[in-house]
């Protein structure tokens, strides 16, 4: 098992996913209970899907928004904070959240590579804005005044991921890249321990269950992400 302080590693990549805010009541997708139990999300997390129900993806999206302001991170979220702040080298964290959890947990640096629930994107002039309360098709662009171009900022299924440059320069200078409550069927983000592999970094998994991509790892730690990364930062 890698410890942070074997001089060996000086450069950590940490990839989370929705398994890590699940401890603050926030949902995961494919679990029990998830966002997709009763979504299909073909007909949610596609374009094709907000251009044939815009109405239900802004009704998913605006509860989602909603929810956030009902939750706080959790032991987790703060540990990742603490080792971005403690440990000698570089901690470079990339997620698949949308949530503002790590953030409010205390890093200072977040790669959100599946966008931001907060933010919306307006296809009309390309603008990024926060918006007040919810949002529909009928909401004027605060930066363009357009109706109708507000869309969630994020990434839906056949859209690229965000900041994959910066990731996978990440990727290829780490050397230990750590996997947290994600379940390594989403790509390009289940593929991301074998680009670390490859270039020679070691590799850790740590999820409540074997996740789909969980051979891949060399090191795995099995049990709640608060009760493992509390461990592994103390
Ligand atoms: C706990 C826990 C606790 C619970 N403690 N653990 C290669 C092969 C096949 C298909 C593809 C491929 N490449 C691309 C594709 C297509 C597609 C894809 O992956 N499809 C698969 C379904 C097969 N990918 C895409 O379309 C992506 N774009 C793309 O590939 O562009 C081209 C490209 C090519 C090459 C390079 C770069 C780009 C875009 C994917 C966008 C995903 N979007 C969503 C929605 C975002 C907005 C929103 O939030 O609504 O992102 S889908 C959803 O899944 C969300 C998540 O970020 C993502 C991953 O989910 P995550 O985080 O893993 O959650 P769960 O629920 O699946 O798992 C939670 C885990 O936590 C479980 O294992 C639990 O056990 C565990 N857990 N409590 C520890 N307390």
């Amino acid at each position: 098992m890698p410890a942070f302080n074997d001089r060996s590693i000086g450069h950590i990549v940490i990839l989370t996913g929705a398994g890590v805010s699940a401890e603050s009541g926030l949902a995961t997708f494919r679990d029990a209970g998830g966002l997709w139990e009763n979504h299909d999300p073909m007909e949610i997390a596609t374009p094709e899907a907000f251009a044939r129900d815009p109405a239900l993806v802004y009704r998913f999206y605006n509860a989602r928004r909603e929810k956030l302001d009902e939750v706080t991170p959790n032991d987790a979220h703060r540990a990742i904070a603490r080792l971005q702040r403690e440990f000698a080298g570089e901690v470079f964290l990339v997620t698949q959240n949308v949530d503002d959890l790590h953030e409010r947990g205390g890093s200072d640096q977040v790669c959100h590579m599946h966008g931001e629930l907060r933010q919306v994107l307006c296809e009309a002039c390309g603008g990024r804005h926060i918006p007040a309360g919810a949002y529909n098709q009928e909401t004027p662009c605060p930066g363009c005044h357009v109706r109708g171009g507000l869309r969630p900022d994020v990434v839906w299924f056949g859209e690229m991921p965000y900041h994959m440059d910066c990731i996978e320069a990440q990727l290829s200078a780490c050397d230990l890249f750590i996997a947290v409550g994600t379940s390594g069927q989403v790509y390009p983000a289940a593929g991301f321990v074998r680009q670390a592999s490859a270039f020679g970094a070691q590799t850790m998994a740590i999820n409540r269950e074997p996740s789909d991509n969980s051979s891949w790892f060399g090191h795995h730690r099995q049990g709640l992400a608060t009760e493992q990364l509390g461990q592994l930062v103390e």
